[in-house]
């Protein structure tokens, strides 16, 4: 999963991009970067870390310019090298830099026709550079002596009728401007914003509405499915639908629990569509275990609190806080293989003894995926004298991998893949656990616009929104990300890139 952001404004906008970036560090943990346009130059700063420790006073001061875009990452597709990180630069046409949010589903293909037809080398395994030289041959293709809106809505039309996948992207083309545009689904969030200054007004797109609330700039809409809009070096705006069949399907984990709850993503509150799986979720569990005793409702803090006090709720019993998040880290010099995901629950959480002992509890969480850190969490409540304890999680059985971005990997490291609910309750070692039915997710995130008429579950059903993903894909996917290779490359991870800055750190 990943952030992006971009700003064309009348001042310098190297601030309000880190402000946006801070405020999307949820996203992306792994890598972040910023690109700015100055004196028709890119000056980019990019490397492995958090927004905080990537850039220090000196990159900032070079990150000159009115205009530009930033990107945290965490590592999909791709590796976690920090020849990975973005936003991504190509001299060709123009001067292009480009920043995306999602995983393309045709990188493969793509690869190959850029080498052989299109003649473009791409020097990463990031399909986000793919993307990039995807749309520099595209505008390559305008005739015209100068780019106009048109010729770049030409391009990005040709751009949805090559590409698969999930992108939500941000790129800058220097003497032109900015453009932002989302793929034909709409599986990840974008969205655009503007606020009047007394140099003029200048526009922003972010990944969420907690990127522009943080930078003061106001909700103006999100930007649609196959969407494309172009903001000038000078602030004029345009914009065009540039797919023909746009199938509205965003994905439906945003809400359970990626997107921050004080962001609204294709206008649902992301906190409102959250209490409202606390209530489907508290009718189910009083459906079906009218006779299980239950003492209190206790949250795997943070993003399923809002969840577990509208069960409470619901239920009519008390909401406790059980456990403890220690909100100081500390870094994680290896990255996530399952060992090292086991050590760290424990750093992260702790367990209040007294709201635990001799009672029945229900722990709630957003969503079980691997269920290694339910079965630590349900081991810590019996360690503190719990009685009986019971699991519900507010998203149904995450079953399929994730091919839109997500980093849920492969099938065989999901606990529920091929396993019904009584399995999983052994595995983890709960008393008894429920689970959010796929209708109730879908009536809970739908309530805040029903217009939407479809979401992207595939990870919940295996129904891929893009009809574009078999087993065979899905095997492969699972050969590239396993863990071995994730660590292989992190041998590099301690790297910075800079570019047109002497190389200095
Ligand atoms: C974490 C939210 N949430 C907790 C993320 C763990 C699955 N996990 C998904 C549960 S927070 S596991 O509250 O936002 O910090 O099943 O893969 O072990």
């Amino acid at each position: 999963m990943c952030g992006i952001v971009g700003i064309v404004g009348k001042t310098p906008v190297n601030q309000y991009l880190y402000d946006g970036l801070t405020v999307l560090q949820h996203r992306g943990q792994d890598a972040a970067g910023i690109v700015t346009i100055h004196d028709d130059t890119f000056r980019l700063r990019k490397g492995n870390g958090l927004v905080k420790d990537v850039f220090h006073t000196r990159h900032m001061l070079r990150l000159q310019g009115n205009i530009g875009i930033g990107h945290v990452r965490y590592p999909t597709a791709g590796t976690s090298s920090s020849s990975e990180a973005q936003p991504f630069y190509a001299n060709s046409p123009y001067g292009i830099s480009l920043a995306h949010n999602g995983n393309l589903t045709n990188a493969d293909e793509l690869k190959t026709w850029l080498n052989t037809k299109a003649r473009r080398h791409v020097n990463t395994t990031s399909d986000s550079e793919l993307l990039l030289n995807i749309l520099g041959h595209e505008l390559q293709q305008s005739e015209s002596a100068s780019l106009t809106p048109d010729d770049i809505f030409t391009a990005i039309t040709n751009v949805h009728k090559r590409v698969r996948g999930a992108y939500a992207t941000v790129a800058l083309i220097i003497g032109y401007g900015m453009v932002a545009f989302r793929d034909p689904n709409g599986i990840r969030p974008l969205v655009f914003g503007k606020r009047e200054t007394e140099h003029g007004i200048e526009y922003m797109i972010a990944s969420e509405t907690v990127a522009l609330d943080a930078c003061s700039f106001e909700f103006v809409r999100d930007v649609a499915p196959g969407e494309a809009i172009f903001f000038s070096e000078n602030g004029q705006i345009h914009s065009q639908q540039c797919f023909d069949k746009p199938n509205y399907s965003p994905c439906i984990f945003e809400f359970v629990y990626f997107a921050r709850p004080d962001s609204t993503i294709d206008k649902i509150s992301v906190y409102a569509s959250r209490v409202e799986m606390g209530t489907k979720l508290g009718e189910k569990i009083a459906k079906e275990w009218d006779d299980v005793e239950i003492d209190v409702v206790i949250p795997i803090p943070e993003t399923s609190c809002d969840i577990a006090l509208q069960i409470a709720k619901q239920l009519n019993l008390p909401y406790r806080q059980g456990f403890v998040k220690n909100r100081y880290i500390g870094r994680t010099f290896i990255m996530p293989g399952q060992e090292q995901r086991k050590k760290s629950v424990r750093q992260k959480l702790n367990a209040i003894g007294a709201e635990f002992k001799g009672k029945n509890v229900l722990l709630v969480d957003d969503s079980v995926v691997r269920g290694t850190t339910s079965e630590q969490i349900i081991e810590m409540a019996r360690a503190s004298g719990a009685n009986k304890v019971y699991f519900a999680s507010a998203a149904p059985e995450v079953r399929f991998p994730n091919v839109y971005g997500i980093d849920m990997p492969s099938a065989n490291e999901l606990i529920a893949h091929g396993r019904d609910v009584d399995d999983v309750c052994e595995l983890i070692g709960a008393d008894k656990l429920i689970y959010q039915s796929i209708e109730d997710l879908v009536i809970a995130v739908r309530a805040g616009n029903p217009e939407i008429k479809s979401f992207d579950t595939s990870v919940f059903d295996g129904i891929y929104v893009t009809n574009d993903i078999d087993n065979a894909y899905l095997e492969k996917l699972d050969a590239q990300r396993n863990n071995s290779s994730k660590e292989a490359s992190d041998k590099n991870a301690d790297t910075v890139i800079d570019m047109y800055n002497e190389g200095a750190e």
